[in-house]
């Protein structure tokens, strides 16, 4: 074996080690986590809904969600059992967008999804162009196994925040553990804090 060879999980010269957290490594390929089967609910069934605490909800069909103004932007994703992807490219619409639609003085949210899968979130953490709900991965349309059609994506977040097959926010006023969070994890996951777990 050469010398400068470099193991799997070895440094790579063209990271930017100011974008790996604490106890990440760097992959390449896109690990699939899922806690159940994949949903697979038709388009033509499919809507997403902002409910919960606020004068009025709001919800789109499929159709009315692709009308909606699109973003492309490009973002590091950071995994609880410790890989990083650096450098994705996703389409969908913003948070701050779907939120324009509704009047509420909720602080939270539940991200809810198809199979089950919730998870909270705090309104400033998904607020301010900070998360998205996306349909489109590297200009493909989002896989199912990686949360296809739709899924959440709050990339500043450990990525058990970032809900597959999301259909909905529910608005509240009292931060309510998700899924993970009532497991175990910790509530608000910032992995450059490496917020993993509730003693963390
Ligand atoms: N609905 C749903 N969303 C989910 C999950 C899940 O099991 N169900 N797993 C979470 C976890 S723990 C991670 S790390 C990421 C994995 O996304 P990926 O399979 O696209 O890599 O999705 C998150 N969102
Ligand atoms: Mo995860």
């Amino acid at each position: 074996m050469s010398p400068i060879s470099r193991g799997f999980h070895g440094r790579r010269r063209d990271v930017d080690p100011a974008r790996v957290p604490p106890g990440q490594y760097v992959v390449d390929d896109f690990p699939v986590l899922s806690a159940g089967p994949t949903p697979r609910t038709p388009l033509d069934a499919w809507s997403f809904a902002i409910g919960g605490m606020a004068d009025a909800g709001a919800a789109w069909s499929w159709e009315e969600f692709n009308a909606l103004p699109q973003e492309t932007f490009t973002v590091d994703i950071h995994c609880v059992t410790k890989w990083s992807k650096l450098g994705t490219t996703w389409t969908g619409v913003s948070v701050d967008t779907l939120l324009d639609h509704v009047d509420s003085a909720a602080e939270f949210v539940t991200a809810w999804s198809d199979g089950d899968y919730t998870t909270n979130l705090a309104l400033e953490d998904i607020t301010d162009g900070q998360a998205w709900v996306v349909h489109t991965f590297e200009g493909e349309p989002l896989a199912p196994e990686h949360g296809g059609p739709a899924r959440l994506l709050v990339p500043h977040l450990y990525f058990w925040k970032s809900a597959k097959w999301v259909r909905g926010l529910t608005l509240t006023l009292d931060d309510e553990p998700g899924f993970w969070e009532a497991a175990g994890y910790h509530n608000h996951g910032d992995p450059f804090k490496e917020q993993r777990y509730w003693s963390d």
